[in-house]
């Protein structure tokens, strides 16, 4: 069939579906755009022609379309998501932290970025970088490292192959993160007769792999010799399904389970098994029985940092790993004994090979003990009553309140994911959303208008800090328009609070945190006077941006706000003041941030001291 590229590539786009356990679904759900020279007379021709084919929507921040793709293909489990297209040059670098912030936190998206003429012929093109030393180099080869898969169609026939590797990466559970196909602008445009069989409806078997007999063998054995495993659950568990198959586990076995960040949501929160948050954002019940743990099982665990507390979690002399993971890559780190296989299928085959095999009794009674100790440590963040000020914990606890047992919360940086890890009462798997992967800025908006577009049927609850919200509120607008519900909550506290408490933690008091004016003659921008505050109207913004808006004074009034929120219908903003010097406590856990070795502030010195003393327990396994 005679097509441009750009054509062939929607039509084929639209013809992807992938199945797992016999269950069909289409693989792309739309796609986001922003147009420029460099796609709107191709892509953007093709998607004009047949809207049809392909939901188009509008975004307004490349990065942020990249997010709404990501949002969307973590909410569908890795089995659906949103394709992108972009102009040329700032159009398409636009892109590249979002390329990054899924393939770190291993989520496919499809990045369909314009490129310079493949002809060369009108160069150089507005917007090209051109270097004197290779012709074939385009700002796009920046989405090199940051891409699971990337290919530059110079020739329409090369549409073909590649479009098909495309697809294998992009639904590869192991191998999934951004998939980069640059289109030359020409090229997008130019026809060619594609073989029917490409523009057919294709259907991409997701598999379930076991591990071969000889290691599920030998991890059988470690288990069997454990008198304290932990489980570690991560994102790849609630990719895979795995969570009845992991409550059975574990309800069998007895051993208790601690989350990862992208793993929270795998247990509810008020089984007795379940110790909550692991590492540096972790509770009190997971970090004491880590650090005692002589056999830890990670399932779809990447072993973060903030996951092993930079190394210093397990402490037992003799502490062995267990990694089940689908990428082979993950399932070899600790010095574990690898997995490799499908969480939900190797949970099963486990339940099966232990059979009869548990913990003793009073192991199971510590964490069911833990469990509810931890859990009163959260009533109480929850119900502070600080003033005049509300602490971040009591808001954290009013949104937890309001949301019912499907909906969403969306979180990515600052001091709120940490302190949702810890605190959140996750009761759903998909409950939990907070990307901690990169952790980028800007993607709280953006992300959780993806989880919407994903999963219409849930309540979504994003949480946002004010510098978050100052980096990207572009996809407020997209939300608007495109009717969907979101209920903002916006945290002030003036400026990059997570950081200044780090920074202060450091000797370094707090520099270049805070939102503030500078004054005449000051050097640094170091007041803290009430008056030298930046004064944001986040309301005013947020409303000028079509949202409902409203500000909570007290918990009180952020109660009732998200109870209208509720009736109101539309996108609503609510803007709440926290105390910023009230956070959460971190709970028998170290972060390793390299400290300055010389430095002529005496706080940073001692900072220097403390933190040369407790890198002598970062452990490596080998
Ligand atoms: C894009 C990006 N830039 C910088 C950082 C480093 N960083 C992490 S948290 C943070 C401050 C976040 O400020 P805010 O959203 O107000 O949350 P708060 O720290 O006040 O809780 C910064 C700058 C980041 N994570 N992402
Ligand atoms: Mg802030």
């Amino acid at each position: 069939m005679r097509l441009t590229v750009a054509q062939a590539l929607v039509r084929f786009l639209a013809q992807q579906y992938v199945e797992r356990d016999g269950v069909e679904h289409r693989f792309f759900g739309g796609c986001f755009g922003i147009f420029g020279h460099g796609n709107v007379a191709g892509v953007g021709e093709a998607l004009y022609e047949h809207p049809d084919l392909l939901t188009y929507y509008q975004g307004h921040n490349e990065q942020g379309m990249v997010h709404a793709a990501v949002g969307y293909a973590r909410m569908r489990n890795r089995l659906g998501t949103l394709a992108c297209t972009t102009s040329i040059g700032p159009g398409a670098t636009n892109m590249v932290t979002g390329a990054a912030l899924a393939t770190v936190n291993r989520l496919p998206v499809l990045l369909l970025p314009g490129d310079v003429f493949a002809s060369r012929r009108p160069d150089p093109v507005l917007q090209q970088l051109e270097d004197p030393s290779a012709g074939d180099v385009s700002v796009n080869d920046c989405f090199r490292p940051v891409s699971r898969y990337f290919d530059r169609i110079w020739r329409p026939e090369q549409l073909v192959p590649a479009a098909l590797q495309a697809m294998r990466v992009l639904v590869n559970q192991a191998e999934t993160g951004a998939v980069t196909l640059a289109l030359p602008q020409d090229v997008q445009t130019e026809a060619y007769d594609f073989p029917e069989g490409f523009l057919e409806k294709r259907v991409w078997h997701v598999p379930r792999p076991l591990p071969d007999q000889h290691s599920l063998a030998q991890a059988v054995a470690v288990i069997r010799s454990a008198r304290r495993p932990l489980v570690v659950a991560g994102g790849g568990l609630i990719y895979s399904e795995a969570s009845e198959a992991l409550l059975v586990f574990c309800e069998r076995t007895g051993i208790p389970v601690a989350e990862t960040q992208a793993g929270k949501g795998s247990m509810p929160y008020d089984h007795r098994s379940a110790l909550g948050a692991i590492g540096v954002t972790g509770t009190f019940a997971a970090n004491r029985m880590a650090a005692d743990a002589d056999v830890v099982i990670g399932i779809g665990t990447r072993w973060s940092d903030f996951t092993t507390a930079s190394k210093t979690a397990f402490r037992a002399g003799r502490v062995r790993f267990v990694n089940v993971n689908i990428a082979d890559f993950d399932a070899a780190k600790q010095a574990g004994v690898g997995l490799v296989g499908d969480a939900r299928a190797t949970l099963e085959r486990l339940t099966v090979l232990l059979d009869g095999w548990h913990v003793d009794d009073a192991y199971r009674a510590e964490a069911a003990r833990l469990n509810a100790e931890w859990d009163a440590e959260v009533g109480r963040l929850y119900n502070l009553g600080h003033a005049p000020l509300p602490a971040q914990s009591e808001v954290i606890g009013a949104v937890n309140d309001a949301a019912g047992p499907h909906d969403v919360v969306v979180c990515a940086a600052g001091a709120m994911p940490g302190d949702l890890h810890k605190l959140w009462r996750t009761r759903d798997p998909k409950g939990y959303h907070v990307e901690y992967g990169f952790s980028c800025m800007g993607y709280e908006i953006a992300g959780g208008l993806g989880v919407k577009l994903a999963a219409p049927e849930r309540g979504v609850y994003v949480l946002v800090g004010d510098g978050s919200y100052l980096m990207l509120p572009g996809e407020l607008v997209t939300a608007v328009q495109e009717g969907v519900n979101l209920t903002i909550i916006l945290v002030d506290n003036h400026g990059h609070n997570s950081i200044g408490s780090l920074s202060r933690s450091l000797g370094t008091d707090g520099f270049g945190t805070l939102f503030r004016l500078r004054r005449d003659g000051s050097l640094g921008l170091d007041s803290e006077r009430p008056e030298d505050i930046l004064p944001l109207d986040f309301v005013a913004n947020a409303a000028s941006l079509g949202a409902r808006a409203v500000r909570a004074g007290t918990i009180a009034e952020l109660r009732s706000a998200l109870d209208e929120a509720k009736t109101a219908g539309g996108t609503t903003v609510i803007v709440i003041e926290v105390d910023r010097y009230e956070g959460v406590p971190g709970y028998e856990s170290w972060w390793d941030v390299a400290v300055s070795e010389v430095s002529d502030a005496p706080a940073v010195r001692t900072a220097r001291e403390e933190y040369e003393a407790a890198r002598g327990d970062e452990r490596s396994f080998v």
